[in-house]
C-alpha cells in the first residue's frame, strides 16, 4: 500500500490507520486502545511507546504522525490528545460519500 501525504490535513487520518494497524495485530481488540500503546501505564504514550508499536516504514514518518497528534508539542500523547485525534478522525471519515 502506498500513502502520499498531501497535506498535513490527513495526518489525523495517517495517525488512526497507524493506531488500528497496532490492533489489527490484537484480534481481542475491536478498537485501537490507548492502554495497548501505553505500555509502562503511566497514562501518557511517549514517543518510544508510540515507535515500538509504529515502526518505521515507507514514506510514512511516524514522527510526523506523532507530532500532530501531540498537540501541546510536550513529547507525549495523552488521554485527551489520544481522544482528539479519535474524534477528528471519525469527523474526517464520516464527511466521506
Ligand atoms: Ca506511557
Ligand atoms: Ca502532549
Amino acid at each position: 500500500m502506498t500513502i502520499t501525504v498531501q497535506s498535513a490535513a490527513a495526518l489525523p487520518l495517517l495517525a488512526i490507520l497507524l493506531f488500528n494497524t497496532t490492533v489489527s495485530a490484537n484480534p481481542s481488540a475491536s478498537q485501537p486502545g490507548f492502554p495497548q500503546l501505553d505500555t509502562n501505564r503511566d497514562g501518557r504514550i511517549s514517543w518510544q511507546e508510540y515507535l515500538a508499536r509504529n515502526p518505521v516504514s515507507g514514506r510514512l514518518n511516524p514522527r510526523r504522525i506523532f507530532d500532530n497528534v501531540d498537540q501541546n508539542l510536550d513529547g507525549y500523547i495523552d488521554r485527551a490528545e489520544f481522544d482528539s485525534m479519535k474524534r477528528r478522525s471519525a469527523t474526517t471519515s464520516s464527511r466521506l460519500p
